[in-house]
């Protein structure tokens, strides 16, 4: 057996001094170093009792490296677990807990306080870093530049991502070679990814996007890419002359907009936009096309699925549409009560088959079951139609979700922590229309009689404990929160009360 996944990178490899990584840094990093670095930390991963199928989490900086300790993670068989580097210790506890890895890989910035938490569930700790002694980097310094392949088939586990849930607990999507394979290879050929293509990779790379559209697409292409550790507007314009292609969320090109320096001439070598992640509004997409000559091309995926659907290359890319299913992907649209199909043009929930499809939620079966319908098909919990010309249509969520800057926010997660807090009621959070973000969080909060609670409070009670992008952007206290005859709170009463809070809806 061979190693499904990275022999679908290696047989598409070009010649080994042919560039994979160019980082703000100055660094080159070439085909031919990736794989002598991947094989070197695949030694060092096994060095470190690194079984087939044990998890590796991993909370670091963007870098070079990471990239190569994610290859390294594959071609050593084990499951790659990138944790979102803003995730707080009280949030890691709860993934080191769930996942149970093998092996945590942090920043030595944080290694003493996640090595006291890792211990606790029996992982080991090491940094990645370049410069530190007894780092993964330093001991696979040591290492071989060749590496047998562990054996992983297409129903392998080769990641685990966390997504939160509208209720409770995050879950754990487990990701096969072969739904990471097949996701690959059908979005290099439908956005035409060539050996030539330069991208600017300026994502997170603990996230779908980052890590599985952006990266392995660039991987299965034998393309390069511009490696950026942060989106920096200015930069990005600066680098466009040099590149082909890029991809982003939409706060990416609502920036982008607000540069001088973008214009037509400044586009002029770029074959591609892409966008996905949130909804790009119309209004950004035609102000791009006005300014650039390019219209964006806009595409929709989940942790879960991949890439499901596409706007496609040749043909019209339509404004306020992620355009159709790709290729081997089943979409339609269901009831989303009882499954059965809308009829056509008709609102209802998006259900998606295909081999891109994950193979469930980590050690929650009962979970996974509720997410599929009996004949396969996954219930995406987007609310949608399907257009006379076949475009998907993304109308709203029917779970309650705020999508901020391209990351996904459960207020149920940041209601809890209100909640507990002495002088609250109750409390309710809502994504408001944001300039810059999309959606912004915001809380609506109920006080307990008498109590004198206020921001600030709310402010420092959540900050050790989520994430920054997860905390309000603002903060509103009122009397009560309207409710229906079911008792249930309305949020779309809420968001209508407030939404123009971050400046008018457009
Ligand atoms: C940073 N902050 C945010 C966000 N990012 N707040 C809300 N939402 C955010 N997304 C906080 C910072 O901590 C900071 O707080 C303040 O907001 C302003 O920071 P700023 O410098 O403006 O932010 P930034 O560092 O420039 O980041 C903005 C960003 C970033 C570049 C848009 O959020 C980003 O890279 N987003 C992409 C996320 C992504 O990759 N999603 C894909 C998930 P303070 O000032 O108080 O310190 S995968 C997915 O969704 C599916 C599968 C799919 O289809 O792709
Ligand atoms: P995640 O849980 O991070 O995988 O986010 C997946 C969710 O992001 C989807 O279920 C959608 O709600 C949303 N999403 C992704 N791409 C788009 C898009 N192009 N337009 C609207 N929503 C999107």
């Amino acid at each position: 057996m061979t190693n499904h996944l990275f022999d679908a990178f290696r047989s598409r490899m070009p010649a080994p001094d042919r560039l994979l990584m160019e980082a703000d840094d100055g660094r080159s990093i070439t085909y031919g170093d990736m794989l002598a670095g991947s094989a070197r930390l695949a030694h060092a991963l096994l060095q470190a009792d690194v079984k087939p199928s044990d998890r590796v989490a991993v909370q670091v900086e963007k870098s070079p490296e990471a990239v190569l300790l994610y290859l390294a993670c594959l071609r050593a068989g084990a499951v790659f677990l990138p944790l979102n580097t803003a995730y707080t210790l009280a949030e890691l506890k709860y993934f080191f807990g769930d996942a149970e890895p093998r092996l945590v890989v942090c920043d030595p910035a944080r290694a003493a306080e996640i090595e006291a938490l890792a211990t606790n569930t029996g992982a080991a700790t090491v940094t990645l870093d370049s410069n530190g002694q007894g780092s993964l980097m330093d001991q696979a310094s040591r290492l071989p530049s060749e590496f047998h392949d562990v054996a992983r088939g297409p129903d392998d586990l080769a990641a685990i991502l966390y997504t939160s849930g509208t209720t409770g607990r995050s879950k754990g999507a487990m990701l096969s070679h072969e739904n990471l394979a097949s996701n690959a290879r059908v979005l290099v050929e439908y956005w035409r990814f060539g050996a030539d293509d330069v991208l600017i990779h300026a994502l997170p790379i603990f996230h779908t996007h980052g890590l599985f559209v952006a990266t392995n697409v660039i991987l299965m292409a034998g393309a390069k890419m511009l490696f950026e550790r942060k989106f920096d507007p200015a930069r990005i314009v600066s680098l466009l002359p040099g590149a082909t292609a890029l991809m982003g969320v939409p706060t990416f090109y609502v920036r982008l907009l607000q540069q001088d320096g973008m214009t037509k001439e400044a586009a002029k070598g770029m074959r591609l936009f892409i966008s996905g992640s949130a909804p790009l509004l119309a209004e950004t997409h035609k102000a791009w096309r006005e300014r650039t000559g390019h219209a964006i091309l806009e595409r929709y995926g989940m942790t879960e699925t991949n890439m499901n659907t596409s706007n496609p290359y040749d043909g019209e890319r339509r404004a306020g549409t992620v355009g159709f299913p790709l290729p081997g992907v089943a979409a339609r649209i269901a009831d989303p009560d009882t499954g059965n199909p809308v009829a056509q043009g008709e609102i209802g929930m998006i259900e998606v088959k295909g081999p891109n499809v994950f193979a469930g939620y980590w050690r929650m079966p009962e979970k996974t079951k509720a997410e599929f319908r009996n004949d396969g098909f996954f219930i995406t919990g987007d609310l949608g139609l399907i257009d006379a010309d076949g475009y998907v249509h993304i109308v709203g969520r029917g779970k309650d979700l705020i999508i901020s800057g391209g990351y996904n926010v459960y207020p149920k997660e940041i209601e809890s922590e209100i909640d507990a807090l002495d002088g609250v009621s109750e409390s309710a959070v809502i994504g408001i229309a944001h300039p810059d973000f999309g959606e912004g969080v915001t809380a609506v909060v109920v006080r307990k009689p008498g109590a004198t609670v206020d921001a600030a409070d709310i402010a420092a009670a959540i900050a050790g404990r989520l994430a920054k992008y997860k905390h309000p952007k603002k903060v509103i206290f009122a009397e009560e929160l309207p409710r229906n005859t079911m008792g249930k709170v309305q949020k779309n009463v809420l968001r209508e009360t407030y939404k123009d809070i971050y400046g008018k809806a457009g």
